[in-house]
């Protein structure tokens, strides 16, 4: 048996939930996953191009924080393994998958690939390649909104960011100096550390003093929470009240989520690294098999009515890859277009 660190679980009085938002919440899930194994199928197939990183596992943390926001309004920031924050945040599948095909018709133009997602329509500002990239991107952002609501009055302007990264951007100093700014901004914002115990092949107690992230926000004198990111009940509960402390001004929370990649870093990667006794520890704590069995014992949802989701959602996905097989590559004529905004 592997020793892991043990993550606190929330009182059962806590989290009760209705069974409209239990299924929208499971249904995001699927989405993530089943999108996610579908690109592997078409990586495999030769579909894709470049470096394809995926999120199997971590589904709880995209989809519990992301639908604590207000969609199309607050804004979320991703990393590389940006597929499953752009489905969460609005996206549809067929313009994601377009652009891992390099589509014109994918939600980037067909420019930006799997690690480049983009909508401005979802206030997705984007994936980033560079390890912590996105941290300085979200927290302007999150600056913005202040400023326009406190400085121009713009009463309409209390939105949130959340900034996804992972463990192994926490040592990168982008992340000390936006939390510095943003605990004393007030700035509202939720850096969520998604940490799934790895950066690539270097174990995350290796490679930082001190393993447990959500401490570092005290030194900050930021709020700093620890969750369970395998269950979603848990970290939907605790980024609705981290939303609910930004949209009110009283600034920053930064949210370790304990999580766990079901596959290599990379579709490019053997995973090797990584014992089989770790792996099996947490594959039987998979995030979409605990809220089914939770929505199943609660009687908020049959194997039924979760099984017709499933379907659904399959069918969603067929229909988004014969969209993005269809659709155009973008045309050698355009080479030069939307490097700059005034050509958007
Ligand atoms: C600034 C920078 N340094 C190094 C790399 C190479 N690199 C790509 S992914 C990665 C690991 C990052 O791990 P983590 O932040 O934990 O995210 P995860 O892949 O686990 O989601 C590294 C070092 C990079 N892309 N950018
Ligand atoms: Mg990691």
């Amino acid at each position: 048996m592997v020793q892991e660190r043990p993550v606190p679980t929330l009182p059962t009085a806590y989290t009760s939930i209705t069974k409209e938002e239990g299924l929208r919440l499971y249904e995001d899930m699927v989405l993530g996953r089943l999108f996610e194994d579908k690109c592997a199928e078409m990586y495999y197939r030769g579909k894709m191009f470049g470096f394809v990183h995926l999120y199997n596992g971590q589904e709880a943390v995209s989809s519990g924080v992301i639908k604590a926001m207000r969609p199309g309004q607050d804004y979320v920031s991703s990393t590389y393994r940006d597929h499953v924050h752009a489905l969460s945040s609005g996206v549809p599948a067929r313009e994601v998958m377009a652009e891992l095909f390099g589509k014109a018709t994918g939600c980037s133009k067909g420019r930006g690939g799997s690690m480049h997602m983009f909508s401005a329509e979802h206030r997705l500002l984007g994936g980033y390649a560079f390890v912590a990239e996105g941290i300085p991107v979200a927290t302007g952002a999150a600056f913005q909104s202040k400023y326009r609501r406190e400085a121009l009055g713009d009463e309409s302007s209390d939105l949130v960011t959340a900034c996804f990264f992972g463990d192994g951007a926490c040592n990168n100093g982008q992340f000390f100096e936006c939390l510095n700014m943003a605990a004393l901004w007030k700035l509202p914002i939720l850096y969520v550390v998604e940490n799934n115990k790895w950066a690539i092949g270097m174990a995350h107690e290796r490679a930082t003093s001190e393993p447990e992230i959500y401490k570092k926000a005290h030194a900050f004198g930021m709020a700093g929470v620890e969750v369970d990111g395998m269950d979603i009940m848990a970290v939907h509960t605790v980024a609705k009240e981290a939303v609910a402390r930004a949209r009110a001004g009283e600034g920053p929370t930064l949210i370790e989520a304990m999580t766990y990649r079901f596959r290599g870093h990379s579709l490019a990667d053997p995973d090797e690294l990584r014992s089989k006794a770790e792996k099996d520890t947490w594959f039987v704590r998979d995030p979409i098999k605990l809220f089914a069995a939770y929505l199943n014992e609660h009687n908020l949802a049959d194997v039924g009515e979760l099984k017709a989701i499933d379907q659904k959602i399959q069918a969603t996905i067929d229909e988004a890859v014969q969209f993005a097989e269809s659709s155009p590559e973008p045309d050698p004529s355009e080479l030069y277009r939307y490097i700059f905004a005034e050509d958007n």
